[in-house]
């Protein structure tokens, strides 16, 4: 086993379960337009940007939008999801993360953000988890989506660690190969079936300790 010096976190499915507002902003767009939009569908969108996000919508719907059109929507989206995540509470955090982060830092591993999405910085402020990181990358600083290693190979650079000595724990497919492309260890949150290329999956954090990083 390598040495583990850092542990870097996706954000939606990993620390915070925003999911469900994405899934609510996202289906009053596709109301407005006319056509529904399911729980299932939104499964599509996990890990995805805004913008690629709003692609997919627009494919379910059967709709064809000019460039214009499509900008006005995501914004019109962003502001429906920002309704919610501004009422978010610390309460949201997923059951078992805060009980890790501390033991990272009375371990002395570095923690960080590793999220495509642009509000990142205002979920964290609401969790009241922005002090826990030591380096934050997010959807504004990126240009390539996961699975490209960018966001995670940010956070190693931010974090002067190797990406040989990072963990990443994501939620995604995209962003489990996105870690391996990067040359780290992951960990999977959700299922083998969908996780399945992780070094190991696990359901959520409940009971999850240092010791368990033994790839
Ligand atoms: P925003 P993650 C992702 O976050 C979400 O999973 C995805 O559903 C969303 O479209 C994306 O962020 C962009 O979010 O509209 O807030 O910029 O899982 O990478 O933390
Ligand atoms: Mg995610």
């Amino acid at each position: 086993m390598g040495t583990i010096s850092a542990c870097i976190f996706d954000l939606d499915g990993v620390v915070v379960d925003t999911a469900k507002y994405h899934y609510i902003a996202w289906k009053r767009i596709a109301n407005d337009l006319g056509f529904d939009f399911t729980e299932e569908d939104n499964e599509r969108l996990k890990g995805v940007s805004r913008m690629t996000s709003l692609d997919i919508l627009l494919e379910i719907g059967g709709v064809k939008l000019d460039q214009e059109t499509k900008l006005k929507l995501a914004d019109k989206k962003n502001k429906n999801y920002l309704e919610y995540i501004l009422k978010m509470t610390p309460e949201e955090i997923l059951p078992g993360v805060k009980d890790f982060f501390k033991e990272l830092k009375s371990k002395n591993i570095k923690i960080a953000l590793g999220s495509a999405s642009k509000n990142a910085m205002t979920i964290l402020n609401q969790l009241e988890l922005t002090n826990y990181f030591d380096a934050i990358v997010d959807g504004t600083h990126v240009s390539k989506a996961k699975p490209d290693p960018e966001v995670f190979l940010k956070g190693s650079e931010l974090l002067k660690v190797t990406p040989a000595n990072c963990v990443v724990f994501e939620d995604a497919e995209a962003g489990v190969e996105a870690a391996i492309n990067g040359g780290m260890k992951c960990v999977g949150i959700g299922s083998p079936e969908v996780l399945g290329k992780a070094n190991k999956v696990i359901p959520g954090f409940i009971g999850f300790s240092v010791a368990q990083l033994n790839f």
